[in-house]
């Protein structure tokens, strides 16, 4: 597990050299933006049950055969488990946003994954587009100007969608 800093040292030192100027300042822009960075995790953390829920309602809104007789979300167990695996997800997110570094989601949460979706039966490319649902949630929670100053948060934004995408990816 990685965040930005110890990753720019890994690659340096497997390079055997110093770390270059042009890691630095990315590291210099990122240190900028942290207050920008914690806001966020802060909401989507504050706000995970509702984007989970409102996501998963969206999802059985729009793929009813899941949660009917049959379904891979059908009784309240796979119902239980289907959210909780959206959460988890979605906390794994928040960790890599945090950390500025995919490491923590791809070695904790997503290694494997699809296999054991596979092994389940449970649908993938429907796990997917949950993530993507929580996705869209999660970003417009993260760039509502309401309550907080007001600053550029486009990149954040878009590193963050890149997390919820290599999600989306590795299950679909
Ligand atoms: C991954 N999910 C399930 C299981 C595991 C995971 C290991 C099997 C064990 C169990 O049931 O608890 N666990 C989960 C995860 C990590 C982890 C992400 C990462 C660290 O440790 N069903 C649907 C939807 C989808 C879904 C498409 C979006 O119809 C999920 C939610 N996951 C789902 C379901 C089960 C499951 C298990 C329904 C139960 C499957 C079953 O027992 O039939």
């Amino acid at each position: 597990m990685f965040d930005a800093f110890t990753k720019v040292v890994a690659q340096a030192d497997a390079r055997g050299q110093f770390i270059s100027a042009s890691e630095i300042d990315a590291l210099a822009a990122m240190v900028s933006g942290s207050n920008k960075r914690l806001d966020a995790v802060s909401r989507i953390s504050n706000n995970a049950s509702t984007i989970v829920a409102n996501a998963a309602r969206e999802l059985f809104a729009q793929q009813p055969a899941l949660i009917s007789p049959g379904g891979n979300a059908y009784t309240s167990r796979r119902m239980a488990a289907c959210l909780r695996d959206m959460e988890i997800i979605l906390r794994y997110v928040t960790y890599s946003a945090f950390t500025g570094d995919a490491s923590v989601l791809e070695d904790r949460c997503l290694n494997g994954l699809r296999e054991t979706y596979l092994a389940l039966g449970t649908p993938g490319t429907s796990v997917a587009t949950g993530v993507n649902l929580m996705k869209d949630a999660a970003l417009s929670i993260v760039n509502d100007s309401a309550g907080i100053s007001s600053g550029d948060c486009a990149s954040l934004s878009s590193e963050i969608g890149t997390y919820f995408d290599r999600a989306a990816a590795s299950v679909a």
